[in-house]
């Protein structure tokens, strides 16, 4: 992995209905995440916050389905602008969100350099939902079936090209709440999912091993994206949709050791901490911790 690294801050909140989410790049930088990634890495470029639009007011919930698409549109175009000019720089983007929602900017900007982009989604949910499967009208559940080219045109044509990654690149891990359309659509499109069950089953060490075998056959390229809520609330209780019976901080510590020790990593994203519902920074602070194993502390 590179050490000429650009961060990325997105203080996006409206992708979901609760507040607080737009302070998650505030709280990592506040629990030291740039100086634990200026000590493993020699070039760190923090490029500060994106600015964010406020939220709809008179229309909190549109016709579509789908609160504050335009805001939410005009952030990714943003979002997928910098991390496409950082990448052609050569840097390794890491992205601090945020909902989950800034994916569909992360992955715009980061889909057009790889003809294979691998995806690791660590995540208690699957965010494969569109407007019409949607349960809630939330955008941040939506970002996987977005930048596959499913749901609203104005959201998977983003940066000017759909899809951005193919189903078979995709690796889920920690599902445990899906809805129905999602997994409908994991059946349809053959996605591989680690879910809770599997990783009981298995261990973490064997999902992580034949998730990273298997991108490694097929990508050219790999993005982790991290939602906090994939970890247990007991440990990252700082999430704004917690789901009891998710993976642990020492399984989730394993995972990325794992990662930096296969050098198939390209960009990351660490997103949905949300500091008002945290204990203390607690959450912020795990993810501090896992930045410090994905960027190679165990190899030093
Ligand atoms: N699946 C539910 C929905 O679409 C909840 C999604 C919650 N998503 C996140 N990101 N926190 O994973 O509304
Ligand atoms: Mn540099
Ligand atoms: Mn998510
Ligand atoms: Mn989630």
């Amino acid at each position: 992995m590179q050490d000429n690294m650009s961060i990325i801050g997105v203080p996006m909140d409206l992708g979901q209905s609760r507040r607080g989410v737009d302070m998650g790049p505030s709280a990592l930088r506040y629990a030291g995440a740039i100086e634990k990634l200026q000590e493993l890495k020699n070039d760190i470029h923090d490029l500060g916050d994106i600015a964010i639009a406020r939220p709809d007011t008179a229309n909190a919930v549109e016709a579509s389905n789908l609160k504050n698409l335009k805001q939410v549109m005009e952030a990714s175009e943003e979002l997928a602008s910098i991390v496409d000019q950082e990448i052609k720089k050569n840097r390794f983007p890491v992205i601090f969100g945020g909902d989950h929602s800034i994916s569909i900017g992360s992955l715009a900007g980061i889909g057009r350099h790889y003809e294979n982009l691998g995806v690791i989604w660590y995540d208690a949910h699957g965010d494969l939902n569109s407007s019409e499967t949607s349960p809630s009208g939330n955008i941040h559940g939506m970002p996987l079936a977005v930048s596959l080219g499913i749901g609203h045109e104005k959201l998977t044509n983003l940066a000017g090209y759909a899809p951005k990654i193919k189903p078979e690149n995709i690796v889920i891990i920690g599902a445990r709440s899906l809805d129905p359309g999602e997994k409908e659509l994991i059946r349809e499109k053959g996605i591989k999912v680690y879910s809770m069950h599997e990783i009981d089953r298995l261990g973490m060490p064997n999902v992580m091993k034949e998730s990273i075998d298997y991108l490694k056959g097929r990508t050219d390229g790999v993005h982790l994206s991290l939602d906090l809520d994939g970890l247990d609330p007991s440990e990252a209780p700082g999430v704004g949709t917690p789901v009891i019976g998710g993976v642990t901080y020492r399984e989730s510590h394993l995972a990325m050791e794992m990662l930096a020790e296969a050098e198939i990593l390209t960009s990351a994203e660490f997103v949905e901490v949300n500091p008002i519902l945290d204990d203390k920074n607690k959450t912020a602070a795990v993810a501090v911790g896992l930045m410090g194993s994905l960027f190679g502390e165990k190899l030093k």
